[in-house]
């Protein structure tokens, strides 16, 4: 089981619970469980496998929950869920999930006008049943009405980070079947893109039906929608489809080029090899009858006369100028990064220490870090008022002869007002090594009032960065209304710099916006944002984003090595 499907469990114990009326204590216990599992990058299943004792070091897992683990890793289920989905009509959970309709609402609406599906529900905001119960308004009608159409819409996807957990899996489970030769995943997964609609693999097998069959007893296989003789199609318990293809030896290169895509991407290639006098399909690249290329995907681009593409770039943007100018770029790899510079500490709502963050950036090999905790008006994360960092950064001073090679820069995540003010005064803020800037609060403002809040905090001199640039939640939220143009126009003029913030769930600054932003000159600096040890390792998400957007190294700070920082940093600049 992977860590997304165990918190997904216990996130919805917790919804069932509160819709339910249970104890407060008792929903939040499970809440809290579901963050620090979907926060973790080890597997939870090995800690189990390890016994109780790994699980109950966790953050906010007790001996009961340990148990709840170990019981969902061994048998892939939980009496408890079981239970209270029992007690509950499905239909309910449905609701659950439309934008601004938690458990307690949907409660409140169950109970009093015995809705229970979507269609019931929006039918009761039509006909303006909603605002006046208790609690509810005119308002709240509107955004659930919205909020409706939109779950309808949603087509389901997920996040990469959790589609590659099921990725490895799926290759560790085939890997070994008789007769399997080749084996690789294509698809938006292999190109890195934030979301993954479903899984696509690829297969070469002396016979495709040894493969088959294993796939089909891959532990999360709920049905086998469609199975013929070379081509498989399975959906998982979560919902995620599954598509498997076996081809034959000669065709893999060219069927991994075609299944990986985009469809963007082939469009152009198809009308290139047309113009050549050649045709391109997943089989090969083919002059008449002939089949010139297919093997390996080096050769069915070189038949065309074209590189080869890293699978990040291959979404119909540039990639075709580049390589007719010959100016593909080097992507920026994981092992180019230096160091970090946007995480959290217990001073603020991490769950590590100052030294424990730093010994294990330390490990990864990083010359430094920046230790970014929040400012006080997030009083919900604990956020740190001018005394409280001024004594965290004497901390830090007693720290800085502690390592050699190694520093951690003063740094803090100050949030920018709705006003357009900081919430530090510059007196606190000009000794700091490092600012990043970020809106936490309303992100309702119009357009014009949010984009003036981020240029205001652009051109305030001891701002280096503003971090997750559109406070996006794939899945979840949109990035709120904002120029990003005018925003990247002004971190070019003022020499400021752009986060590309490496949590899974934000990677903002997306794909498109870090090409933008590297076309006005803007240096990009890839942050986890971690909250915890293991949260330092979402960088590797971020480096796969910064990929997409077409970054080399040069393009970002946080592969330099300290002294160059230094130096570049924008308040050493000015
Ligand atoms: P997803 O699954 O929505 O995240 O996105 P993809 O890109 O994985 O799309 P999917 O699974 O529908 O198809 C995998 C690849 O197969 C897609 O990127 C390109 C190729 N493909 C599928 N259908 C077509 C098509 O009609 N025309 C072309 N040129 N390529 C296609
Ligand atoms: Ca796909
Ligand atoms: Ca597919
Ligand atoms: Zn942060």
């Amino acid at each position: 089981m992977t860590n997304a499907e165990i918190a997904a469990v216990f996130e919805q114990i917790a919804d069932l619970l509160e819709f339910q009326g249970a104890n407060p204590f008792r929903v939040r216990a499970y809440r809290t469980a579901a963050r620090t599992i979907s926060e973790l990058t080890e597997p939870v299943a090995e800690l189990a496998h390890a016994g109780p004792d790994a699980l109950t070091e966790l953050p906010g897992i007790g001996a009961d929950l340990a148990d709840k683990i170990t019981t969902l890793v061994n048998t892939g289920s939980l009496p408890l869920l079981e239970e209270l989905k029992a007690q509950v009509p499905e239909s309910v959970l449905t609701l659950m999930r439309v934008p601004g309709l938690g458990p307690k609402r949907v409660a409140a609406i169950y109970n009093k006008l015995k809705i229970k599906t979507l269609e019931e529900l929006r039918e009761a905001c039509l006909q303006h049943k909603i605002r006046d119960l208790e609690g509810f308004g005119a308002k709240t009608e509107e955004n659930i009405l919205k909020g409706i159409e939109a779950a309808l819409l949603a087509t389901q996807r997920i996040l990469w980070c959790d589609a590659d957990q099921i990725v490895q899996e799926i290759l560790a489970h085939l890997e070994g079947t008789k007769g399997l030769r080749r084996l690789a995943p294509a698809g938006s997964y292999r190109r890195g893109k934030d979301t993954v609609g479903d899984l696509d693999f690829l297969a070469v097998a002396d016979d495709p039906n040894p493969v088959m069959d294993r796939l089909a007893k891959y532990r999360a296989v709920k049905d086998v929608i469609a199975r013929g003789d070379t081509k498989m199609s399975v959906v998982l318990q979560s919902g995620l489809h599954v598509d498997l293809r076996v081809v034959p030896e000669e065709s893999f290169g060219a069927a991994l080029q075609y299944f990986t895509g985009s469809k963007e991407h082939n469009v152009i290639l198809r009308g290139m090899a047309k113009d050549l006098g050649l045709k391109i399909n997943e089989y090969g690249v083919f002059r008449g009858d002939k089949r010139i290329a297919g093997r390996e995907e080096e050769e069915v681009y070189g038949a065309l006369g074209l590189p080869w593409f890293p699978p990040e770039l291959r979404e119909g943007r540039k990639e075709f100028e580049w390589a007719a100018a010959g100016s593909l770029p080097e992507l920026i790899t994981l092992e180019d990064i230096r160091g970090d510079l946007h995480m959290h500490s217990t001073w603020s709502d991490g769950l590590a220490t100052i030294e424990e963050m730093a010994e294990a950036a330390r490990k990864k090999g990083y010359q430094y870090i920046a230790i970014t905790d929040h400012s006080q008006r997030v009083s919900v994360a604990n956020g740190l008022n001018p005394e409280r960092l001024l004594s965290q950064w004497n901390a830090l001073d007693q720290l800085a002869g502690k390592w050699r090679n190694f520093r951690i820069l003063k740094g803090v995540e100050v949030d920018i007002l709705e006003d357009g003010r900081l919430d530090l005064p510059d007196e606190v803020l000009n000794q700091a090594d490092w600012v990043v800037a970020s809106v936490h609060f309303g992100q309702n403002q119009s357009r014009e009032e949010i984009t003036r809040r981020i240029i205001g905090a652009l051109k305030h001199p001891a701002v280096c960065a503003i971090a997750h640039p559109t406070g996006r939640l794939l899945l979840e939220r949109p990035a709120y209304q904002v120029d990003l143009d005018a925003v990247l126009r002004a971190a070019r003029d003022y020499g400021k710099m752009m986060e590309l913030n490496a949590h899974p769930r934000r990677l903002d600054l997306d794909d498109v916006a870090c090409a933008a932003a590297k076309a006005y000159g803007v240096p990009i600096a890839i942050s986890t944002d971690a909250h915890s040890i293991n949260g330092l390792e979402a960088m590797r998400y971020g480096v796969l984003q910064a990929r997409r957007g077409g970054l080399t190294k040069a393009d970002v700070v946080n592969t330099l090595p300290w002294g160059e920082l230094k130096r570049r940093l924008p308040r050493y600049r000015r």
